[in-house]
């Protein structure tokens, strides 16, 4: 049989391409730009909550945000890991990533003015993540299914973590459920905005589909998402910033409004509120990092000789 057919009919059947496999050109480049991305926003994404470990209000929240961030960081160079099985070189991803070649998630150019958006972020950003990424432990490609599963778990217990301070905010006083409400205003549309541009704008969801990539359209896994927050945001006591945000019982979904595509398409494009400082803040880290690098290599190459 050619590999073709034999790549096809493995993907037809639900079985995992593995990194040794044959497999079509376009297929690797989609899911290294896909992996890559992943990888990077979990990078870039530590530095919104990392703003607030240093002030965190107690040891308990301080260790659970540290924890929190510490993990992110760990998903990222999984991630890495994952799409250097596909040939690509992870010192390359990071130089794409900071010469704005490569793109990471929009959400994570917004800035985190009270310690209540550690709160929402956990809520709403990681619930947005753990909804999306949920099928992607099904990809088709085999070490980024497996990745899933881990990272999965452990956006899990970033959610609940996220939800559990809510909670605790919300119960205390009219301030704080202020500042818990203001939050929610600013994240709400931005955490949308995660899932993509609608299925009409969506340029590589079609082909995504077809190879079992993708598992569900960015369309469909936002509605589930919007489904899933709104019974969370009653219990919780906040208003959804959306007027338009209304049960249809004849869709057995709910209906909400349009998003700002304008503001999204900026965001993407580096014209958020905070790309630069994210992409600046992550070059720094690398400049300062060379020193561990190259000590790392030498040692390497010492180690290799001796042998
Ligand atoms: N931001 O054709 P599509 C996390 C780009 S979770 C920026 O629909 P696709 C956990 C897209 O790349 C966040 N760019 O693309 C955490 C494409 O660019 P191209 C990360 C976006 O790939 C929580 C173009 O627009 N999660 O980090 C965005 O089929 C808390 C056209 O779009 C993942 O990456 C966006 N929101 O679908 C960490 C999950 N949306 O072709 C810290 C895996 C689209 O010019 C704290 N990725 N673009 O290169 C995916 O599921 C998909 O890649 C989508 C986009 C659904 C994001």
């Amino acid at each position: 049989m050619d590999l073709e057919r034999q790549f096809e009919q493995t993907v037809a059947a639900d079985h995992r391409v593995e990194p040794r496999d044959w497999m079509p050109d376009g297929y690797r480049a989609t899911l290294i730009r896909q992996i890559a991305q992943h990888a990077h926003s979990e990078i870039i994404g530590m530095q919104p909550e990392g703003n607030w470990i240093s002030r965190a209000p107690s040891l308990r929240r301080k260790a659970v945000l540290l924890a929190k961030v510490q993990d992110e960081a760990g998903h990222g160079l999984y991630l890495y890991a994952a799409a250097e099985t596909l040939g690509a070189d992870r010192a390359e991803l990071t130089e794409k990533l900071i010469e704005g070649r490569q793109k990471y998630s929009s959400i994570f150019n917004y800035p985190t003015l009270t310690y209540a958006d550690v709160g929402v972020i956990g809520w709403l950003v990681d619930g947005a993540a753990i909804c999306n990424q949920v099928p992607l432990c099904r990809t088709s490609y085999g070490p980024y299914a497996r990745a899933m599963i881990r990272v999965c778990k452990e956006e899990s217990f970033h959610q609940r973590q996220g939800y559990e301070l809510l909670m605790t905010m919300m119960s205390g006083t009219r301030q704080q459920r202020e500042m818990v409400q203001d939050s929610v205003n600013r994240w709400w549309w931005p955490s949308l905005m995660m899932f993509g541009p609608s299925d009409a704008e969506s340029s590589n969801t079609e082909q995504s589909m077809v190879w079992r990539i993708k598992r569900h359209t960015n369309d469909e896994l936002r509605q589930r998402f919007v489904d899933m927050s709104v019974p969370q945001a009653e219990k919780l006591g906040v208003t959804l910033p959306d007027p338009a945000l209304v049960w249809n019982p004849d869709r057995g979904h709910h209906d909400f409004g349009e998003i700002d595509w304008t503001e999204f398409w900026q965001v993407v494009k580096g014209e958020g509120p905070c790309n630069a400082e994210r992409i600046a803040h992550r070059r720094k880290a690398h400049e300062d990092g060379a020193w561990v690098r190259e000590a790392a290599t030498a040692y390497a190459r010492k180690k290799e000789q001796a042998a």
